[in-house]
């Protein structure tokens, strides 16, 4: 359950491996739709372990970021997003991290779930939730700090996104406090400029307390740029994928009961098989958008968040917040 926690951890649960290598042969990588836009640009590479190319200091603005992940990061490649740590300094939010996460166990996760962070919210959850085992809410930092988005490639491939980088201090993470990538402390300074350009985007995905909705423009299949935006109060972060089968909403409420009961869903997707990653969309605050790269395929896209809700650390989709809509070729 723990797995359903944070950003990538959501991805995994969508995200076989069997799927991924098929999706290696691909290149999603990107028209350089972006290119034109003359934007200052940051380059990061994900290593097994790190992220490379953070500078100590950057200017304040909006970063064209490029993320490459090298094939030692695995079946799941890897990916960086942009959190400003809400009272405390980058360092502290990186201290505090190595205390959530904890030391791995045997089945090659933290312990998150499991440890009480002093001065926080995670308590014991309320006893056995109704879908099955304590879920306590993560530390108020993470739901007060700023989140700018983020992105992320499978092994070997790049992936890219814009947004915006504003003054004071930053952390570049895996948005997710068990990422195997040590997170990076960086300084944004300077004023935001104020004659930003908007990339352009096919569509507008809209996120909030608990939807995710197309609110311009449409989906389609193939290579497009998706503007992001927040307009709720809690973060959220979307993961994107296309299957064949035909499902509906009650197929994929019964799916995330069953990873909380760990009874079998008594439907025909199975996400496990059926799912083709399009793109994942890091963690966004309130009042923030970012323009992803998405390559998708024709079929039915479901797209989904996993942020745990302030309420009770259950992920979102939990509430609801997931859509489906049918992309056509
Ligand atoms: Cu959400």
């Amino acid at each position: 359950m723990r797995r359903l926690m944070f950003g990538f951890l959501a991805v995994l649960l969508m995200l076989p491996m069997t799927v991924l290598s098929a999706l290696a042969a691909q290149d999603a990588t990107p028209e350089s739709a972006f290119a034109d836009l003359g934007l200052p640009t940051l380059d990061v590479t994900v290593t097994a372990d790190a992220f490379e190319g953070i500078p100590e200091s950057v200017e304040a603005g909006r970063y064209l970021v490029t993320v490459t992940a090298l094939e030692e990061t695995g079946e799941f490649g890897g990916g960086v997003a942009f959190i400003q740590p809400a009272g405390m300094t980058g360092d502290e939010f990186i201290d505090m991290l190595g205390e959530v996460s904890g030391p791995p166990d045997e089945s090659g996760v933290g312990s998150a779930a499991a440890t009480p962070i002093e001065g926080g919210v995670a308590t014991p959850a309320d006893g056995e939730g109704e879908m099955g085992g304590p879920m306590g809410a993560p530390p108020d930092v993470f739901f007060q700090s700023v989140y700018a988005g983020g992105t992320y490639a499978l092994a070997g491939e790049t992936s890219q996104t814009v947004l915006d980088l504003t003054p004071g201090e930053w952390v570049a993470w895996g948005d997710d406090p068990e990422s195997s990538q040590a997170p990076v402390a960086f300084q944004v300074t300077g004023e935001m400029p104020t004659d930003l350009v908007e990339p352009e985007s096919s569509a507008t995905l809209t996120m909030g307390e608990y939807i995710i909705e197309v609110t311009e423009g449409e989906v389609t299949s193939g290579p497009q740029i998706l503007r992001v935006d927040n307009i709720g109060a809690q973060p959220h972060f979307i993961a994107g994928g296309t299957t064949q089968v035909d499902v509906t909403g009650a197929d994929i409420e019964a799916i995330l009961e069953s990873e909380m009961t760990g009874t079998p869903a008594a439907v025909d997707f199975n996400p496990d098989e059926d799912f083709e990653e399009a793109f994942y969309s890091g963690t966004q605050s309130t009042g923030t958008s970012q323009w992803i790269v998405a390559d998708i395929q024709p079929g039915t896209l479901i797209m989904i968040c996993f942020f745990p809700d302030i309420q009770d650390g259950m992920p979102h989709a939990f509430y609801g917040m997931y859509t489906i809509v049918e992309v056509g070729e």
